[in-house]
């Protein structure tokens, strides 16, 4: 596994606090979510893009040439929970500054982590389908919040997560998994409540935080390299887990909180809290 420059400042970086304004907990709590500019600095996560991207090489599964593939494993390839096994990538992913940023903009207590993943937009792959991703998830409250990391510069044209904008607030269209038919009926159901699509470009560095309801997609990926993004999902220290409305929100018990049963605090081993303002 490549070596990481600079590691022991990269670490002491990722722990220190970053200024966040009630500008921005105001927008992401208008818009459900916030594009927040130059959150880390552009050589650290160069620093850290190779190392990502041995990870995914590594624990892809996805062999077959992109037009034999189906629409979810052309969108991206997606590796989780890479903290439990890479030491190396192991303080980025439970650093405290992004998990500070979490915990003030769900205004909470703290934070956990749900879980972690890579998710790596291959050259030529597809879109990423509308989808809210709480869908998945059998928590107890909306509490919870995605921090979006890409490790390159990247245009809307590429693979930018595009938000739609105050669609936190939307029930309709909750109920789909990411594919062709939700992806149609929740950018028909946004169109027609009028919902603005906020499409920005990323420069390296810059970090969104998007609730676990809010609907977002991205474009496709044309370009020649991979469209490289690494996410932490954050949870209320305080969540705990409800009745699985679907199975994937079964799996994602039994994955995501090892042992935790209906009612539990979401407290797991894999669930550390990264941030508690009780820290301070
Ligand atoms: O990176 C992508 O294309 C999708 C990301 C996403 O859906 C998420 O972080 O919740």
């Amino acid at each position: 596994m490549t070596h990481i420059p600079n590691h022991g400042r990269w670490e002491a970086l990722l722990a220190e606090p970053f200024a966040i304004t009630d500008a921005n907990i105001e927008d992401f709590r208008e818009n459900g979510f916030v594009h927040l500019r130059g959150v880390l600095p552009r050589e650290l996560l160069e620093a850290y893009r190779q190392p990502f991207a041995e990870i995914v090489s590594r624990e892809s599964r996805h062999h077959a040439p992109m037009d034999e593939r189906d629409a979810y494993s052309q969108s991206f390839t997606q590796i989780m929970n890479i903290w439990t096994r890479y030491e190396i990538v192991r303080s980025f992913i439970l650093n405290r500054r992004t998990a500070q940023i979490a915990t003030a903009l769900l205004g909470t207590r703290g934070v956990r982590l749900w879980h972690d993943q890579a998710l790596f937009k291959e050259a030529g792959g597809g879109k990423t389908a509308w989808h809210a991703d709480q869908f998945f998830w059998p928590l107890s409250s909306d509490l919870s919040v995605t921090a979006w990391i890409p490790l390159q510069d990247t245009p809307v044209e590429y693979g930018a997560l595009q938000f739609a904008a105050g669609s936190h607030r939307v029930d309709h269209g909750r109920h789909h998994a990411i594919d062709d038919r939700g992806d149609q009926a929740i950018s028909a159901s946004l169109e027609a409540a009028g919902v603005e699509v906020v499409k920005e470009s990323f420069s390296l560095g810059d970090i969104s935080f998007h609730s676990g309801w809010t609907f977002h997609r991205a474009e496709p990926n044309p370009s020649a390299i991979d469209r490289a993004a690494v996410t932490m999902i954050y949870i209320d220290e305080d969540m705990r887990i409800a009745e699985p409305a679907n199975r994937f929100q079964a799996h994602d018990q039994k994955t995501w909180a090892p042992g935790c049963a209906v009612g539990d605090r979401i407290a797991s081993d894999i669930n550390p809290v990264l941030y508690s303002t009780d820290w301070d």
